[in-house]
């Protein structure tokens, strides 16, 4: 399905007269603002692949309907998505769930939608049926160079679909580690799968990068091989100036001071992508936003000073992706709603006063610092991002256009109740 443009500029000359209300009262108190308003049109969010159907836990599944059952099926839903907000105008792909059969057709499709291909996934945390060895006990960490070497040419086999589709990245998430002490050489394991990315790192196109994904624990108990962003950042370093280190919100032990960890990472050169979702107790993958936005709007103060002091540009030398799970809402609503948060925390981060901060930073003023940050915070920036999505030809009020369409009973009509998507 995809929407037709009238049904969105009747939407939009709806809602007009009170958008401009709003924006022209907040408009009026921002400096830069057409800068402002086109660095909020040039971001663009990745969708994952794996987020377009219903996620679940260990204790079961409640599908949807209407899910996209094959991978052109989730480019039309992104599609969708990408039409309303015009700020999801990428995909993230997951190899094996998502393998392009003809990618000639897959690239085309997508284009068609207005979408390019964002980093690449690889999966060495799960057999797939056809598959010799087993990754029980991890892949690039494996002591059993066999398995290893099955880990590394699957992801070489990933970038290679993904030169086909013209991506220019490679995330590698490893569920390596150990579940009980003594079952693994703590030192050995890190060696290994050292030496296993060195040979995927080989492989990369020369405009390519490879993230190393960390997380803290899950599936594995004891040990994480790549559990935390120093562990990442070392692999990074070690590897050599394509691989960077990608943050993944959920993936920190409780209460970690995520947006130093950024700041670092950035400052060093070594912060390559970011995965999106929001947590209240591990890797939760809740809709971005949902449960602590003053953490996401602190995060993007680091990303945006930390990428100006470095003259970077915030939409395309960073890789912006989502990556959650939606247990209970309808996938496609719950991506409408953390794109919109993530646009409102970089916005809020676009407001914040740098100089008065520096200031304030340089006197060691506490309480006018904090002040001029929760300024930006708490100023009610909707309408900077409604308006930047209007002029992009995007609709006024995403989620509220897309029940009014009842886009989610014309896919189950398209599609069936019943359609399962792939993925975990
Ligand atoms: C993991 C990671 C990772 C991976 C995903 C698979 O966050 O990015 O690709 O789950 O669903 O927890
Ligand atoms: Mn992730
Ligand atoms: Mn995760």
């Amino acid at each position: 399905m995809q929407i037709e443009k009238y049904k969105i500029a009747e939407h939009n000359d709806r809602l007009l007269s009170a958008h401009k209300r709003s924006f022209d009262y907040i408009a009026s108190g921002v400096q830069n603002l057409q800068d402002l308003l086109q660095k909020l049109r040039d971001f663009q969010i990745a969708i994952p692949s794996w987020a377009l159907g219903t996620g679940g836990t260990r204790f079961g599944r409640f599908s949807g309907g209407g899910e996209p059952g094959n991978l052109e099926e989730k480019l039309e839903d992104i599609g969708l998505l990408h039409q309303l907000n015009q700020s999801s105008g990428a995909v993230s792909l997951h190899i094996p769930w998502d393998i392009p059969k003809n990618a000639g057709a897959i690239k085309a499709l997508a284009a068609q939608f207005g979408l390019r291909f964002d980093a690449m996934n690889s999966n060495t945390f799960q057999d797939q049926p056809d598959q010799q060895h087993s990754y029980k006990f991890g892949s690039m960490q494996h002591v059993d160079k066999a398995v290893r070497q099955q880990a590394i040419e699957h992801n070489i086999e990933v970038i290679k679909y993904g030169v086909e589709l013209g991506s220019e990245s490679l995330t590698v998430w490893l569920s390596d580690g150990s579940s009980f002490p003594g079952q693994l050489n703590l030192r050995r394991a890190h060696q290994r799968t050292l030496e296993s990315l060195q040979e995927v790192y080989a492989a990369l196109p020369e405009n390519w990068k490879v993230f190393v994904e960390y997380k803290a624990y899950e599936p594995n108990f004891y040990s994480t091989t790549v559990g935390d962003w120093g562990q990442s950042f070392l692999f990074a370093s070690k590897l050599g100036p394509k691989a960077y280190t990608l943050v993944d919100l959920g993936h920190h032990l409780p209460n970690a001071n995520i947006e130093q960890i950024v700041a670092l990472l950035l400052n060093e050169g070594k912060l390559g992508g970011f995965h999106f979702n929001d947590s209240k107790y591990g890797d939760d993958d809740l809709t971005v936003g949902s449960i602590n936005p003053y953490q996401l709007f602190l995060i993007f103060n680091e990303l945006v000073e930390g990428m100006d002091a470095r003259g970077m540009n915030h939409a395309n030398d960073l890789g912006w992706m989502i990556d959650a799970s939606h247990n209970v809402k309808d996938p496609l609503e719950d991506l409408l709603q953390s794109v919109e948060a993530i646009m409102i925390a970089y916005a809020q981060a676009l407001l914040v006063d740098t100089k008065a901060l520096a200031e304030a930073q340089q006197q060691s003023d506490v309480a006018r610092a904090q002040e001029i940050l929760q300024a930006a915070y708490r100023t009610d920036v909707r309408p900077l991002v409604a308006e930047a999505r209007l002029q992009a030809g995007g609709a006024l009020q995403p989620l509220e256009l897309y029940r009014q369409l009842g886009v989610r009973s014309h896919l189950i009509k398209e599609r069936g109740q019943k359609t399962v998507a792939t993925g975990l």
